[in-house]
């Protein structure tokens, strides 16, 4: 927990931390060719964008059955070095047991949610082949959604959010092509961003296009593991 302290977001409520190169280029493009190359049934395909489940979508809120797992070559480097922070320390099974792949093309984006109590109140995304702004929203009574904090997610970057982060608020990504008026005092993660990532920002006016199709590998424990026998036996 100590070494990831020093990445901590302090502008933000508790708590977040964002680690920027978290995973090598080598590492991303083969996470990206095996990504692309899943048969066609392993996508979801939403109306704004496209979607795995890993090992399965959730079922009740909960996994099925508890011989599957994340395959090797998604989780093999990632959850260990995840587990390393301490992140899962208190999570039901010390490590995340699930993760949601989304793939956004230029564009599109995920509307304001929050991703409840079916899972340990954790979520691990790291970001592949392009950057986006992630948009956290305060909850309000009146439905109204008002943009609180703004985290730029550069590809290989980690993000972690956890505690009231993620109980008392809402995130989501704009269905939009180009971002605008980012800079040190709207983004929140700014000083961790890479100097040529920041430079570019800056010499276009605090506006960021969307280049390329941007992919989140999100990790989770979900709460609920059930044995696939005693869920058969109950149908
Ligand atoms: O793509 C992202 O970074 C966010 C994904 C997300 O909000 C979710 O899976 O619930």
């Amino acid at each position: 927990m100590r070494y990831l302290e020093a990445y901590r977001l302090v502008a933000l409520p508790d708590r977040a931390y964002y680690i920027p190169d978290f995973i090598s280029e080598g590492e991303e493009q083969s996470l990206i060719d095996k990504i692309q190359t899943a048969p066609s049934a392993r996508w979801t395909a939403l109306s704004r964008r496209r979607l795995q489940s890993w090992p399965t979508q959730l079922l009740q809120g909960s996994i099925l059955p508890t011989t599957d797992a994340i395959p090797n070559w998604l989780a093999g480097s990632i959850i260990p070095r995840t587990i390393d922070l301490g992140i899962w320390s208190a999570s039901p099974h010390g490590r995340a047991n699930h993760c949601l792949i989304n793939e956004y093309e230029p564009g599109q984006g995920i509307m304001p949610h929050e991703d409840g109590d079916v899972y340990y109140p954790m979520v691990a995304t790291i970001s592949l082949n392009d950057g986006i702004i992630l948009e956290i929203y305060e909850k309000s009574d009146d439905g109204k959604r008002t943009v609180k904090y703004r985290i730029y997610q550069e590809p290989r970057s980690l993000l972690v959010v956890t505690d009231e982060m993620y109980t008392k608020y809402l995130h989501g990504i704009q269905e939009i092509l180009i971002d605008k008026d980012l800079s040190s005092d709207t983004v929140s993660n700014w000083h961790f961003l890479s100097n040529e990532t920041r430079e570019s920002i800056d010499m276009n006016g605090g506006l960021l296009k969307r280049r390329a199709k941007r992919i989140s590998l999100t990790f989770r424990d979900v709460k609920k593991v059930r044995d696939l026998s005693k869920f058969l036996q109950t149908k």
